[in-house]
């Protein structure tokens, strides 16, 4: 494959991309537009990025909003009670469809790697195993990291602690935790050094629910951080929500940032998610709810953004586009400066791939596999603007999706 007139992400110039055997051969400038031969792909100076990533998603629920009751309060509690109705009617089959449907959603969207929560709360643990079955099924069409997630608690749900180990033998990449929803302050702490412990244990990765309350007294993601610095394992860890962030006093946040750089753990905040399902015991004022984004970025500090949610009993909307995660964030989080825009693809790609642990293998470079997407805009700026569709998604060289641009067929135009 040989693509020209390409855009590259903080770059001016028009790009060649060369890609045998799915990877990237050579990346080159070009002096001006070039008319492209019969063999090569012309990409009309639109932006070719990075693959879009969905870093968190909770996929053993997609598509269940509704079963067998709505979540009629907008609540993180509602929305666990009325998953706890659904989880005793999921079937392998059940879970096969809705998972498929909810991939090929995101594929279309230009999203290449996954990270999915599965509940390990369950005694078939049907989730976990399913998950990990299409993760191996489909790795050649996507990357998919399934957390081992205790949705009901590690420690307070009963025989918690056991089923993550089964899960951690039977294959999941990342340990999972939700301290906040643990039935004591003690519990929630003991549970997250118990994480830690069982990452070293099996060697894997570590992404906690973290703090996903609107209580400032939630301070589990300290003690995450300190374990994580102790045993010399931060950017292997992930701290997701950490929403209480929101509500700490500032001066506690400012001493808690210390060690937050000092771990080097990462962060993902769920824009959608959270304003919807955070502030809900507010009247007015009522608070965003999101986690410092602007602030642990400018810290220094990894953080990427995730949908959370597809029609699931947490969260009813959600579509697998990026760039409308990208969007809310950027307006809630107020990181709305001409800086802010200039990067913001960042938060959707390169960060995330940091979350992941697979900054070996993403990126548009020689040498990497061959997987980008070309996308309706020049930059970061006008892509996030346009909020237009993926146009072509690329990967190991190999186009997994292209669309034609929506055009209008009688134009409104006066004038
Ligand atoms: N479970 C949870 O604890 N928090 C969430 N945001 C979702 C599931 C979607
Ligand atoms: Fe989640």
């Amino acid at each position: 494959m040989h693509i020209v007139n390409a855009r590259l992400r903080q770059r001016s110039e028009l790009f060649e991309l060369k890609i045998d055997n799915g990877v990237f051969t050579a990346i080159e400038t070009q002096t001006g537009p070039i008319e492209a031969s019969a063999d090569q792909l012309d990409a009309g100076g639109k932006l070719a990025c990075a693959p879009f990533i969905e870093p968190h998603i909770h996929l053993d629920a997609a598509l269940t909003a509704g079963e067998p009751a709505w979540n009629e309060s907008g609540t993180l509690f509602e929305g666990i009670e009325r998953w706890g109705e659904r989880k005793p009617m999921l079937s392998e089959a059940d879970i096969r469809q809705r998972v498929i449907k909810t991939l090929n959603l995101l594929i279309g969207n230009g999203v290449q790697f996954v990270r999915t929560h599965a509940d390990t709360s369950d005694p078939s643990l049907v989730g976990l195993k399913t998950l990990c079955a299409l993760r191996d099924e489909f790795k050649d069409k996507i990357d998919i990291q399934v957390v081992a997630f205790p949705q009901d608690g590690l420690l307070s749900y009963p025989g918690g602690d056991r089923l993550m180990e089964e899960a951690l033998e039977i294959g999941a990449d990342a340990v999972g935790g939700i301290p906040h929803f643990e039935y004591t302050r003690e519990l929630g702490v003991a549970s997250m050094k118990r994480v830690i412990e069982l990452a070293m244990k099996y060697d894997r990765l570590v992404d906690v629910h973290c703090d996903e309350i609107d209580d400032p007294n939630s301070r589990f993601l300290e003690v995450l951080a300190c374990e994580a610095l102790f045993n010399d394992l931060g950017a292997r860890v992930t701290a997701s929500h950490t929403v209480a962030m929101h509500s700490y006093d500032n001066a506690y946040c400012s001493k808690l940032f210390r060690l937050l750089k000092q771990s080097n753990i990462n962060f993902i905040a769920c824009p959608t998610e959270s304003i919807h399902l955070q502030g809900r015991f507010d009247t007015y004022p009522k608070r965003r709810g999101v986690t410092r984004v602007k602030e642990l970025d400018a810290a220094g500090i990894n953080v990427c953004f995730a949908e959370d949610s597809i029609f699931d009993p947490w969260y009813s909307l959600g579509n697998g586009k990026l760039l409308r995660t990208l969007d809310f964030g950027l307006h809630i989080c107020q990181m709305m400066g001409y800086k802010d825009f200039s990067k913001a693809l960042s938060l959707v790609t390169d960060n995330s791939a940091r979350t992941l642990n697979i900054e070996d293998r993403y990126g548009i470079e020689v040498g990497k596999p061959a997987s980008f997407n070309l996308l309706e805009g020049e930059d970061d700026y006008s892509v996030l603007r346009n909020q237009g569709d993926v146009l072509l998604s690329v990967r190991h060289g190999e186009t997994i999706m292209q669309r034609e641009p929506a055009k209008i067929v009688t134009p409104p135009w006066i004038g």
